[in-house]
């Protein structure tokens, strides 16, 4: 987002009108997807700040500098609130609501009537969130008739909720830190990616939990751990399964529920006893006695071992296998839905908004089921790696419209160039966001979205088993909720009345709420929310688990009857070859404390502490290539360039050969180094973290010299 100011922003700060006028009003922040509680400071009809809550159960008063922001973001002199179309001359031209609507349903009706509704598709974005918010678009566009929904959830949390299904029939969010005696965060700084999991860690070392970190990078955790395994990016499987083999080897394993729970214990067995240490150091990078500090921690800890996956596992050409490893390590452990370990969260007795079961559309050939059936099966996600082709022509059929909603995908997905490519390519995209940004500079039509202040939605909190309702605090007039634009857009469409019957979003999650006895005026009254179910462990002892076997599955026949691999294998990392065109390996996407992906850079504060992304690279690569500390160089990878600033870190701060660049940057955007062919084979992710690069120093340039933005 530039700070030019455009069509459709006006100085509207004074129409923006909030629903009391003077005192506190508790809500939940969505400034990230963890929805802590907040209390948003009311002063003559102006929200002036937020504060934690302290009875919120899962952040205890706990807030981050991102949650902070979020008065500036609402009040944003750059938000839009008019609704904008494309000119012929490719500007844009503010119009009314009323008008852009029947504009966007004429030209939906009109792509339907030529080729289907599974011509048109919808791809909602970590903003919204993948629940309720993203659920209205899943309904909206399975009415219209197309299987075709995307969202961020296929380059996000999808994969490891597929590795852990394909396991245990269920994917355990938020492991018992507090009570665990050992949490292993493996590629994953909590404190800025999920700070109040990080509260519970630090609870959890109080009554003497052990802390171990796998990372390339010294992060903040890293900083805080007991034992920091600094890993050779890719191989976190090895070390998964030398860890498992530890257990084996010394007879330290859960015994009891391996013999009584599990399936296909013995072919895991054998293969991870193949992990010795000396495999795992020598692919691992990992010092063996460190390793085997940690294998002891997890043989004396009684089934209390909490580990947490993050993004990194995933993002990268064998990360579903990673996941699974991780899975069985916890199985092995004794782990599985016990305090102190992975509980096994009750879902909430609530209606679904989603009509997969009443209109099925797998015959509508969702696009990229083809490909990645898993993903399709397990998420009723499609691949939006493959929208791109079938954008392109070069799919099933032609995707030709698409309506994006709380995603950047021109910053956010990989491959930029192919991105914009194809957007450039449809016949109809609608973008609704709070802002112009690098996607809604591409659409026909931009319409200005709520902010989460503006509306109120059912949040489940799986680790108390707890359902909260969020307020809305705020209106700004000229946008609009999720909720109205789909039923107003189905209204127009046709299936309105009968699939989009609720008045507004109390209806919407009243109607939700209805088989709990919970009402949504009960839960106003209790922002700290309301328990939808007790906790209980060891479910697995009364009922099977939800897999196909009932049991355990270490060895998973639906993956064999898709043609993949049974047992979690680990695939090493690509070998650098001596005088290799691309000898680095480039992890995109460490999170930073004040941005998430590419929002908040239009934060002033923010700004001026970290202006712009830069490239982290080992004191010994930049000495050998002849790099300063802040030098801009050219990286390259087989997908494009970028040119950046390094940050040369210190001495152990990152593996040598290694680079970090964050993403969600326009310029530099690191997404234009991510290609989209290096995917994972089952669930189809991109290759967002072992990305093979060069870097080529810009001649001659001054260090900070014309360049500086
Ligand atoms: N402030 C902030 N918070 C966020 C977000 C944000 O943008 N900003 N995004 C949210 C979202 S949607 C997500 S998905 C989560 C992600 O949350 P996490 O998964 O916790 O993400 P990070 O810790 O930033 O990133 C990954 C770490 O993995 C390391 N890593 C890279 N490759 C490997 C590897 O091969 N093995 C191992 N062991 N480690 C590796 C990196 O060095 C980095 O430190 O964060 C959420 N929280
Ligand atoms: N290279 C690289 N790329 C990555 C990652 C990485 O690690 N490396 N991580 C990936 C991951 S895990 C994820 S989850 C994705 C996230 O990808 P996206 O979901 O595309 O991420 P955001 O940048 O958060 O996009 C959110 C957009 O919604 C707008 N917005 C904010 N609030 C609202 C609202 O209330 N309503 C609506 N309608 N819009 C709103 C924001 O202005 C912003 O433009 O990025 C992925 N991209
Ligand atoms: S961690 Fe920060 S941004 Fe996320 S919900 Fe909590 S306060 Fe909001
Ligand atoms: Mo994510």
């Amino acid at each position: 987002m530039d700070s030019v100011r455009r069509p459709g922003s006006e100085e509207r700060a004074l129409q923006a009108r909030t629903v009391i006028r003077e005192g506190v009003m508790r809500t939940l922040c969505r400034q990230c997807d963890m929805r802590c509680g907040v209390r948003v400071h009311i002063h003559r009809g102006r929200i002036v700040k937020l504060s934690g809550d302290p009875q919120h159960p899962l952040s205890r008063g706990l807030i981050c500098a991102k949650a902070t922001a979020a008065p500036e973001t609402a009040y944003h002199p750059e938000r839009l609130c008019r609704p904008l179309r494309r000119r012929t001359e490719g500007d844009f031209e503010a119009l009314d609501t009323d008008r852009a609507m029947e504009e966007i349903a004429e030209r939906v009706r009109r792509i339907q009537a030529e080729d289907g509704a599974r011509a048109v598709g919808v791809w909602t974005g970590e903003a919204i969130g993948f629940l309720q918010q993203e659920a209205y678009a899943r309904r909206f566009i399975h009415a219209l008739g197309s299987p075709n929904f995307f969202s961020a959830e296929s380059v996000c949390f999808a994969s490891r909720h597929m590795a852990y299904c394909l396991h245990q029939g269920y994917y355990s969010p938020c492991p018992d830190f507090e009570n665990a005696a050992v949490v292993l965060l493996w590629g994953s700084n909590l404190g800025v990616t999920h700070p109040p999991f990080m509260q519970a860690v630090k609870a959890g070392r109080r009554h003497g939990a052990r802390l171990v970190v796998i990372d390339p990078r010294r992060t903040g955790a890293a900083r805080e751990a007991d034992v920091f395994l600094q890993i050779r990016p890719g191989t976190d499987a090895a070390l998964g399964l030398g860890l498992a083999c530890h257990l084996l080897e010394t007879g330290t394993y859960d015994r009891a529920f391996v013999s009584h729970y599990s399936l296909g214990f013995h072919s895991f067995a054998a293969y991870a006893r193949t992990f010795t240490p000396d495999v795992v150091a020598r692919e691992t990078g990992l010092d063996p006695g460190a390793v085997l500090r940690v294998g002891r921690m997890l043989a004396g800890a009684g089934g209390r071992v909490a580990n947490y996956a993050g993004i990194s596992l995933e993002h990268q050409p064998g990360g579903l296998a990673t996941i699974r490893t991780i899975a069985a390590l916890n199985a092995v452990c004794g782990a599985v839905d016990r305090r102190g370990g992975e509980p096994w969260p009750e879902p909430p007795p609530v209606r679904r908004l989603t009509l997969y079961e009443e209109i099925p559309l797998e015959d509508q050939t969702p696009i990229g089921a083809d490909r990645f059936p898993a993903l399709y099966a397990f998420r009723k996600q499609c691949h939006s790696i493959s929208a791109m082709d079938a954008i392109l022509g070069k799919g099933p059929y032609r995707l030709r419209g698409l309506i994006v909603t709380g995603a950047n995908p021109v910053l956010t997905n990989p491959h930029t160039a192919k991105v914009q490519r194809a957007f450039k390519n449809l016949d109809l995209l609608v973008v609704r966001d709070l802002f112009m940004t690098a996607t809604a500079r591409l659409a026909h039509y931009v319409l200005p979205a709520a902010s989460f202040l503006e509306r109120s939605e059912l949040h489940f909190y799986p680790g108390s088993q707890v359902v909260g309702l969020s307020q809305k605090v705020l209106e700004v007039p000229g946008t609009t909720d999720e909720y109205t634009f789909w039923r107003d857009l189905a209204r127009r469409l046709g299936f309105g009345d009968s699939l989009f019957p609720w008045e507004n979003e109390t209806e919407v999650n009243r109607w939700i709420l209805s088989p709990t006895g919970l009402t949504p005026e009960l839960l106003a009254a209790r922002p700290e929310g309301a328990s939808y179910a007790p906790g209980a462990s060891r479910k697995f002892e009364q009922r099977p688990f939800p897999t196909p076997s009932g049991k355990f599955e270490f060895v998973s026949k639906t993956l064999a009857d898709m043609g993949h691999d049974p047992l979690p294998r680990y695939t090493p990392p690509a070998a650098i070859a001596r005088d290799d065109p691309y000898p680095l390996v480039l992890i995109t996407g460490a999170r930073h404390p004040l941005y998430y992906h590419s929002r908040n850079r239009n934060i002033r504060s923010f700004r001026r502490r970290q202006p712009e992304a830069v490239a982290e690279i080992h004191p010994a690569d930049a000495a050998r290539l002849g790099i300063r500390n802040g030098e801009r160089v050219r990286i390259i990878s087989a997908a494009g360039e970028i040119q950046i600033r390094t940050r040369v870190v210190a001495q152990g701060d990152i593996l040598a050969g290694v680079l970090q660049i964050g993403h969600g940057w326009e310029d530099p955007n690191v997404n234009l180094l991510t290609g989209d062919e290096d995917l994972d084979p089952v669930s189809g992710y991109p290759n967002m973290k072992l990305v093979r690069v060069r870097i080529q120093k810009i001649s001659q340039q001054p260090w900070g010299g014309a360049s500086r933005r």
